[in-house]
């Protein structure tokens, strides 16, 4: 039996975990879990890349504890964050987190020397300011000329482990610096940020063999000998791997920090309507494209229930706001203002008050704003996707943290009129652990790989319940009308 790791690193947390397949079935065994976020360090907003790194090799270390003397290993992280490094392999600077406000008004600054719109037809990604390409913009001029690498962070994460320098395609396409057509770097956007096609490494796909842990790592620390296999890095594209679906009309919400919705596509959809929409056609792994778009997701709760003392759990909030008044105060969930506020119940507050609505005050009234807010967004992403794509969806699949959320889940059924099917709350491993079952050919492709998942894991259903048409239209105007 093939031991298969997967390190997944999201924004709020992290964990190393051990599948196996037994009998035609995935099983999981989660070995390690850790929190994640960025802290604010001499006014900058970063990731601690050192103690990411000390939390694998203690994951690792875990493992071999539990008897696992060989195994493979894949990473995923969230996407666009990069690390400098010189040509010694030292790292140079922090590694900014993409909600550090330096990137406001850049899109602005270099959208004067190349239009969005070609921007938009070289890479097919969606203007969001913290893409890296803005982010290498306004990244400080020194510290980018010493840099012989930038590394994306699972990037940087396998050269730490194995000494392996690749860019993997799935995250180099959030950089939004990868040209669609020649399917590498694109040499317009790499002159204009005075940086040679040198700097990033070659281009892998997932499921390439990188090579095995370093042998004084594994010495140091006790670790099981662990060759590396590039996953799908990006949370998101090994999320979308995860998604139990079946079939063709689905769609997807990877519900995390940060919610993700869309379609998988074979092909990349840059119409002038995509574009207007701002959709993004991300990279995926086995010749998939992700045709998505950003959402603020489960941030909004996670920093409330914080600046609550982290005295309710997330299911608690949710079980609160079930009893809150319906539709009392609604936010625009996807607005700048809620990115990276000081205080985001004051942020939430303050938009209610200025808006001419009742200011919610209750833990449970907060949640409900955020939660009725985020469903009545998940219905208009919908509803502009099936526009775009001129495909209607007949079902939508949830996955991560947020399908444990109940309460919305039902919420989004309802609004939506469509079955909602929410789990695996760990898609984004299992995606990464696919990736890794495939290359070693204990698994045929994707379509075994999801079938898999669809019976190994509890997978809910959410009927739409009957909804009055008229209510309906009220709140998509009123949700609309919000700017
Ligand atoms: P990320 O990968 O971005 O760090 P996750 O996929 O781990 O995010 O999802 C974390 C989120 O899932 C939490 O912020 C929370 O909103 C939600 N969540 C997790 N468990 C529950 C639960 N039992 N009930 C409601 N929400 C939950
Ligand atoms: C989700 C995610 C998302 C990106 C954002 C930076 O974790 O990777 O796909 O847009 O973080």
């Amino acid at each position: 039996m093939n031991n298969y790791l997967a390190v997944d690193i999201g924004a709020s947390s992290g964990r190393v975990v051990w599948g196996t397949l037994r009998d035609g079935a995935l099983r999981l065994r989660e070995i390690h879990r850790f929190s994640n976020g960025f802290h604010e360090k001499d006014g900058k907003f970063c990731w601690d890349i050192e103690y990411l790194f000390e939390q694998i090799l203690l994951g690792l270390r875990k493992a071999k504890a539990l008897g696992i003397e060989t195994c493979t290993l894949g990473i995923d992280t969230w996407a666009v964050d990069y690390v400098l490094m010189d040509r010694e392999g030292e790292r140079i600077g922090e590694v900014y987190a993409y909600r550090d406000p330096r990137t406001n008004g850049a899109p602005e600054l270099l959208h004067r020397h190349i239009p969005f719109q070609e921007i938009y037809a070289k890479t097919g990604i969606q203007q969001l300011s913290f893409n890296t390409l803005y982010q290498l913009y306004v990244h400080d001029r020194e510290e980018l000329k010493a840099a012989e690498h930038i590394l994306l962070v699972p990037d940087y994460l396998h050269f730490r482990l194995c000494g392996v320098l690749k860019s993997e395609a799935t995250n180099a396409s959030t950089t939004q610096l990868l040209n669609l057509h020649t399917q590498d770097y694109d040499a317009e956007l790499l002159a204009l940020l005075g940086l040679q096609r040198s700097r990033f490494p070659e281009l892998v796909r997932p499921g390439a063999r990188l090579g095995f842990i370093r042998e004084e790592l594994v010495r140091a620390h006790g670790l099981p000998r662990c060759e590396v296999i590039c996953a799908a890095t990006h949370d998101t594209a090994s999320a979308v791997l995860g998604v139990p679906a079946q079939g063709t009309s689905w769609g997807y919400l990877s519900s995390g920090t940060w919610s993700l919705i869309g379609v998988e596509r074979e092909r990349p959809l840059t119409s002038r309507l995509a574009m207007e929409y701002n959709y993004t056609n991300e990279w995926g792994a086995f010749g998939t494209y992700r045709f998505l778009k950003n959402m603020m997701g489960m941030w909004l709760i996670q920093q409330v229930r914080k600046e609550l003392g982290n005295a309710y759990s997330f299911a608690e909030l949710a079980e609160l706001a079930a009893t809150a008044e319906p539709f009392r105060s609604l936010i625009p969930c996807s607005d700048d203002r809620f990115m990276n506020p000081p205080n985001m119940t004051e942020a939430i507050r303050s938009f209610c008050r200025q808006s001419g609505q009742p200011v919610p005050a209750s833990p449970g009234e907060l949640a409900r704003c955020i939660f009725d807010s985020m469903a009545l967004s998940y219905d208009v992403y919908v509803r502009e996707l099936e526009h775009v794509t001129g495909e209607p969806l007949k079902q939508l699949h949830i996955v991560g943290g947020g399908s444990n959320n109940a309460f919305l889940c039902q919420l989004g059924a309802d609004l939506l009129g469509m079955e909602i099917y929410a789990g695996p709350t760990e898609a984004t491993v299992l995606g990464n652990l696919a990736v890794q079952m495939i290359a070693d050919g204990a698994i045929r492709d994707l379509g075994e790989a999801r079938e898999m998942i669809r019976h190994s894991f509890e997978i809910r259903k959410y009927e739409p319940r009957p909804e009055d048409p008229a209510r309906l239209k009220e709140l998509r105007d009123r949700y609309r009308s919000l700017g």
